[in-house]
């Protein structure tokens, strides 16, 4: 009967670790001067992840940076230095906003869709804002934005 329960518990123990460990995944962002979606982009632009899921932005290009915009309750904002490999981890379901430091106005940003769009109404309203002032690549946000599912 002990046996049992030891192996009962050992099962627990890799399902448990299975959910923490196994689905989680890396998804590289690369910053970059030139994009197929134009100029001054993080590549993709758009991304759908998981709860526990980590952003890799990778300096692919030099004089970029990224720093979140406006992210869901209770998650944690960043801000990189320049030309730095930065992981992020996704803590929280909802849609993160974030863009470079140097380029914000030049409308290097970027959307991150975990799980449900929880505050979708939000972040619409900052990103329509925030497209309002830039310069170039005005409708970054909105075709980004577009592909939440
Ligand atoms: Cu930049």
């Amino acid at each position: 009967m002990a046996r049992v329960q030891a192996v009962a518990r050992v099962l627990a123990l890799f399902c448990a670790l299975g959910v923490a460990g196994a689905h989680a995944e890396d998804i590289v962002i690369r910053m970059v001067d030139a994009s197929p979606e134009g100029p001054l982009a993080f590549e993709p632009v758009f991304v759908k992840a998981r709860v526990g899921d980590t952003l890799v932005f990778s300096p692919s290009s030099k004089g970029h940076t990224t720093e979140s915009l406006l992210v869901p309750d209770g998650a944690e904002a960043w801000k990189s230095g320049y030309d730095k490999e930065t992981r992020i981890r996704l803590a929280k379901e909802g849609i993160y906003l974030y863009g470079c430091e140097a380029h914000l106005r030049m409308g290097m940003v970027g959307v991150v869709q975990v799980g449900q769009p929880v505050n979708l109404d939000a972040a619409t309203k900052f990103a329509n804002a925030e497209s309002a002032r830039f310069v170039m690549n005005k409708d970054r946000f909105s075709t980004a934005l577009a592909q939440i599912r």
